[in-house]
């Protein structure tokens, strides 16, 4: 029996296993790492809770979670970039390099990447994973393994702020105040945006939003139609913002991020609802409102580090809950039920 590789494997709906796996060798342009922790993401949730997300789905095992943060213990004979202790954010996703989506720059979108827990490739909630050596990022001394394992979401806040424009002097109309919702207004407000408005349905979530320093912030009651909301919106501002930024994924959000928005102004879409829903589109015309979809980010993880390394912005607080390895199933529970008001689970891959 060589060292201890404790996995986290997902063989089908509900059926997580921890287990032991061969610990990988690195390949020429890879580092092998000692992983730290794991933040648990709704789509890891998603995949044991449905085995599936839309037309990916769980039909072999899976190795689960893709917000990670390791320490590098060996390299690949071509790496120059790291060496042996270096503390690293793992950037999830390597794409393939050379079609035209990675040559021009939108690498998110190109059509081969390899994704850590997206069906059929397995993620990093182990002890020990290789990934490819340029999509790792030196954390600096002051930046802990948890933070790195948190750049990963907070990249999806700054690409939804960077497709949204969010700017100095930015009016943002935020809906849905989960880990995604709060990231985006943590870079909302370290960009300069100068009101900052959030819904949800959980008053608790709100709460950590004003915490976060969202300036209002509005629960929404489903039993109010859509005039009624936006009314409430526009009176939370004082105006009407200029980009809205749908971090829910609700059919009821994205509608109310174009009725909401000012003329002229920006929805962006991040929440991942049903794959087709009735949209104002009529209105989005009229009023010159620009849709923008984000998927994942692009060249995020070095601006997202350099936001937390500067401490502009602090994503520790989003961590609500901490477990071992060995506790997987019951972090999963906890990041299911949202019990304790949980925000954010980070599993520690080294504590035992
Ligand atoms: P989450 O489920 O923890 O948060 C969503 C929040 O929206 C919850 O707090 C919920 O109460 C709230 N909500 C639900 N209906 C609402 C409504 N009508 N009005 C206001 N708030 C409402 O999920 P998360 O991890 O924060 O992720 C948010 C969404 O972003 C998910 O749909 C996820 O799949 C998606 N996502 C997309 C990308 C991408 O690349 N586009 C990346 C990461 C996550
Ligand atoms: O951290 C990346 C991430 N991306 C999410 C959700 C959660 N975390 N997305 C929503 C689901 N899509 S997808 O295209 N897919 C399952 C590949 O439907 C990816 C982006
Ligand atoms: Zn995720």
């Amino acid at each position: 029996m060589g060292k201890d590789n404790l996995t986290a494997v997902l063989y089908k709906i509900n059926d997580l296993r921890l287990e032991q796996t061969e610990i990988p060798q690195p390949k020429d342009d890879e580092v092998l790492l000692e992983m730290s922790c794991v933040g648990i993401c709704g789509s890891d949730v998603h995949y044991l809770v449905n085995g599936r997300i839309g037309d990916f789905v769980v039909t072999t095992p899976m190795i689960i979670g893709h917000e990670a943060a390791g320490v590098v213990s060996k390299l690949g004979k071509n790496v120059q970039n790291l060496k042996v202790g270096d503390r690293v954010a793992i950037e999830p996703g390597v794409p393939c390099r050379t079609c035209s989506f990675c040559k021009h720059g939108r690498y998110n979108l190109c059509r081969e990447v390899i994704f850590c827990a997206t069906p059929p490739v397995h993620g990093n909630l182990r002890r020990f994973y290789t990934h490819a050596a340029d999509y790792c990022f030196k954390l600096p001394d002051h930046v802990s393994l948890e933070e790195g394992a948190l750049l990963e979401p907070l990249s999806v806040g700054v690409h939804a702020c960077k497709r949204a424009g969010v700017t100095l002097g930015s009016q943002v109309l935020i809906l849905g105040a989960g880990p995604i919702g709060l990231v985006t207004l943590l870079v909302a407000k370290s960009l300069g945006a100068t009101r900052i408005v959030i819904t949800d349905l959980v008053q608790s979530r709100l709460d950590v939003a004003k915490e976060l320093g969202a300036d209002k912030t509005l629960l929404v009651d489903r039993n109010d139609d859509e005039p009624t909301l936006v009314k409430k919106v526009h009176a939370l501002f004082g105006d009407e913002p200029d980009i809205t930024i749908d971090a829910s994924g609700a059919e009821a959000s994205t509608r109310l991020a174009v009725l909401a928005t000012r003329s002229g102004g920006t929805a962006v879409l991040v929440g991942m609802g049903p794959p087709e829903i009735k949209l104002p589109l009529v209105q989005a015309l009229a009023r010159e409102i620009d849709i923008r979809g984000v998927f994942r980010y692009v060249n995020c993880y070095p601006a997202a580090l350099e936001l937390v390394a500067s401490g502009k912005v602090d994503v520790k607080r989003l961590i609500t809950h901490n477990y071992d390895i060995k506790e997987t199933h019951e972090a999963f529970e906890t990041a299911r039920t949202g019990r304790g008001g949980a925000i954010k689970v980070m599993i520690h891959c080294d504590r035992s």
